[in-house]
């Protein structure tokens, strides 16, 4: 989405006009959001295979000293006291993802059992708590053998991910009633077969292309198979990682460069799955590498389901320009390094880094991008209901010699999000939820455990959980409604 190349971070306050705590609608979600592989661990047990992401940790040099998630923060033996912290703070809901390679092991036939009832279990004991489950069906681990058979380059996978969304309805349709396909498929497709810094590791554009097609085909038939599987009332979604775009300069050349990243960042997926097609710029722009002939009569129709609500994740604005001269040396692909591009038929663009702020992974601090998106989004599908489905920030937090850990720039950089949110909503945007990425700290992918996003910080040898006094302030905020300034919380 394009977004104005102005920084509107710091409101104007009138000091004679009081300033009245923003309240959020009455039945807003509260949420926190995780991923499988990112804290489960338990990588061997009860009939779980290897994803794509075992295989690739294992892969020297890929992932920061060699860390995976075999262990991660072992949630898959500590779900009741995470369900406990997470009611302790008051939260009302949480996103969750099932893992593929628990629940389906190489991807073919028949369900295992212990996988399904350990997701079983988690929404049961969510429920009690009174926190509505939200499940993710693929945030990133494909099982290994589907990779083997050619991966989400290859049609089949779209096929056998319909076949997995079946399973997990199935079991789990009783109890958890908002569902979302898709967790960032830009990342599926073009971190991990384009730049190569994700799992698989391809560096490959048509192969990058060809599996956006393919994210966007099991989508559509994950919708449709959830439709038909799940008690009617149940909720669908997938939530997308929209880049929010700006110009470097308000040059022609600029704005096209933008043209050409909201095009295979956004549009990409946009299009299928919210217009029913590809938009004509970037078949023409990707025209030298393929001819898209992957794309079969009838295939962006699949993929244009009717949605109860779309998830935008946002970190930070993302500002190009029309030559990589001045550009900074890392692509702002946001997750380690690489030399291969992941934007196919965009090479040449250039990336920016904005002035000011930034979190322990080097992104700006920017809310405006977020309030720019979801009102963008808002003028161009109206009657579209969003939620917030991550957002949040890595620090370089510390234990004090107390135990305690004082977090004040996440609460901050979570106030600033959700700030921008009111105002969204404020602007006409029908957001119904947000979920802050993370509940705890976990496993950031290539960036193994260095990284710290969690609203509770976890002990890397005893795996003791310590909520952040962040974590008592975001409580507040969900147990009120109202966005509470986090000064003096610590
Ligand atoms: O940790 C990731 C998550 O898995 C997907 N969205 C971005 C987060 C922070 O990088």
């Amino acid at each position: 989405m394009t977004v104005p190349a102005v920084d509107p971070r710091v409101p104007a306050v009138d000091p004679l006009v009081p300033v009245l705590t923003p309240r959020f609608p009455a039945g807003f979600l509260w949420g926190t959001a995780t991923s499988a592989y990112q804290i489960e661990g338990a990588a061997a047990e009860d009939g779980r295979t290897p994803s794509i992401w075992d295989t690739f940790c294992r892969t020297p040099g890929k992932v920061f000293q060699g860390h995976t998630g075999d262990v991660a923060v072992d949630h898959y033996h500590r779900f009741r006291e995470d369900v406990r912290l997470m009611a302790g703070l008051g939260l009302t809901a949480y996103r969750f993802s099932v893992s593929w390679p628990r629940v389906q092991p190489t991807g073919h036939g028949p369900a295992v059992q212990q996988g399904l009832d350990f997701y079983r279990r988690l929404a049961e004991e969510l429920l009690t708590a009174g926190i509505t489950p939200v499940a993710t069906l693929y945030h990133w681990d494909l099982p290994q053998e589907l990779e083997a058979a050619g991966g989400w380059p290859e049609r089949a996978t779209a096929e056998r991910f319909a076949d997995y969304a079946t399973l997990a309805a199935e079991a789990l349709g009783g109890l958890v009633g908002q569902w979302t396909t898709l967790n960032e498929p830009w990342c599926s497709a073009f971190l991990g077969y384009g730049s190569g810094v994700h799992a698989p590791g391809r560096t490959d554009p048509v192969a990058a292309l060809r599996a956006a097609h393919h994210l966007n085909l099991g989508h559509g038939l994950a919708v449709q198979a959830l439709r038909s599987t799940l008690p009617a009332g149940a909720q669908l979604s997938v939530s997308l990682n929209l880049h929010a775009l700006r110009p470097l300069t308000p040059s022609d050349a600029d704005r096209e460069a933008v043209r050409r990243i909201d095009a295979v960042g956004n549009r990409v997926f946009l299009g299928p799955m919210l217009d029913g097609a590809y938009p004509e710029d970037l078949l023409a722009d990707t025209a030298q590498l393929t001819d898209w002939s992957f794309v079969r009569p009838g295939d962006e129709r699949t993929a244009n389901q009717p949605l109860d609500w779309l998830g935008v994740n946002y970190y930070t604005p993302t500002v190009v320009s029309a030559t990589a001269a001045g550009a900074e040396p890392a692509r702002q692909d946001g997750h380690g390094g690489g030399t291969a591009s992941p934007w196919p038929g965009a090479d040449a663009v250039g990336f920016h880094q904005p002035p000011g702020e930034r979190t322990a992974m080097g992104w700006a601090v920017d809310p405006s991008g977020l309030h720019d998106l979801l009102t963008g989004l808002t003028r161009r599908y109206p009657r579209l209901p969003m939620m917030v489905t991550e957002n949040g920030a890595a620090y370089e937090d510390e234990v004090r010699a107390d135990g305690t850990v004082d977090d004040p720039e996440r609460a901050a950089y979570v106030h600033a999000h959700l700030a921008a949110v009111h105002r969204a909503v404020a602007d006409g945007a029908d957001v119904r939820g947000y979920f802050l990425w993370s509940l705890l700290d976990n496993f950031e992918w290539a960036y193994g455990y260095e990284k710290r996003f969690g609203l509770v910080h976890v002990d890397d040898r005893t795996q003791a959980r310590t909520p952040k006094t962040s974590a008592r302030w975001y409580g507040r905020v969900a147990g009120t409604g109202e966005l509470h300034h986090p000064a003096g919380e610590g």
